[in-house]
């Protein structure tokens, strides 16, 4: 079995990161592995979280696995608590990598065109580090911008997408699978392959709602999807559908609860999509 490594915070209750990658992964048929950033409360869109950071926990924890000659076949990150951990995260991951092992890259620090509250102006730059080691970085169009210094734009076209996501994979990632991509009234995600300078575009329906946590969802389906075997388009757009249904069952249910979405409901969807 195929094991990956999550690095990323557990968010006790708010339906994100760990909470969503473990199930998620899980069910695609892959080992979860995990690495805690930091345990908080709720996801910082709650007002007055705790926050513990677990910085020093991360290199003792890395060493032991290495003393233990544990390997991952793919490293994937999501929400980091501070800037300086970032450099501890590109050092696990380049004293675990064998070489070929995938490094997937979810710049989880914005949306809708701000920076989450827990991060200050740096964060993008540091974060900017990390996404340049990845074999696949997922950002959304804000994060896009942020990560290659790029006023952000609510709206834009084809040209200003691709532009940037050029621009990003220029700083060193191999491919770019952009999240939430709408423009020329189109939406879904944008992959690109810096290898052969091609982008493909698959399709959603926009729905008509904004729900926090989904862009783990999509990119835990999206890891694990890969490990499984299939390939990144299919990865990508069984990631994309999921997240989708996610959102549809969501606001169809009477007792959801506006921190997450009820990807639990989806599950067997998801089971179904990816056999
Ligand atoms: O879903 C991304 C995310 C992950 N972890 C924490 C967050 C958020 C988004 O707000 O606050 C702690």
């Amino acid at each position: 079995m195929k094991r990956i490594l999550t690095i990323q915070d557990i968010s006790c209750v708010g339906k994100c990161s760990l909470t969503v990658a473990l199930p998620i992964i899980s069910a695609a048929g892959v080992e979860a592995a995990i690495l805690p950033t930091a345990v908080l409360s709720t996801h910082t869109m709650f007002k007055g979280f705790t926050c513990k950071d677990l910085d020093d926990q991360l290199l003792p924890i890395a060493r032991h696995w290495k003393s233990e000659g544990l390997t991952f076949d793919a490293f994937y990150t999501g929400y980091l608590a501070s800037a300086q951990q970032i450099e501890k995260v590109i050092a696990i991951i380049d004293s675990l990598n064998r070489g070929n092992d995938l490094v997937i890259i979810d710049p989880a620090m914005a949306d809708n065109g701000r920076l989450y509250p827990a991060f200050d102006s740096d964060f993008p730059h540091e974060m900017a580090k990390l996404c340049a080691k990845a074999d696949y970085v997922l950002p959304n169009i804000t994060e896009a911008c942020l990560l290659t210094d790029t006023p952000y734009r609510a709206e834009y076209d084809r040209a200003f997408a691709e532009n940037t996501v050029r621009k990003l994979a220029s700083q060193g990632a191999k491919k770019v699978v952009l999240t939430g991509a709408a423009f020329d009234g189109k939406y879904g995600v944008l992959l690109y392959n810096s290898e052969t300078d091609s982008f493909r575009m698959y399709e959603q329906e926009k729905i008509d709602a904004i729900f926090h946590g989904t862009g783990d969802i999509f990119s835990s389906t999206f890891t694990g999807a890969l490990m499984r075997g299939m390939s990144e388009e299919d990865s990508a757009a069984a990631a994309a559908d999921f997240t989708a249904e996610c959102i549809r069952i969501t606001k169809q249910s009477s007792d959801a609860n506006w921190y997450g979405v009820d990807f639990e409901r989806a599950i067997p969807y998801l089971l179904n999509r990816l056999s």
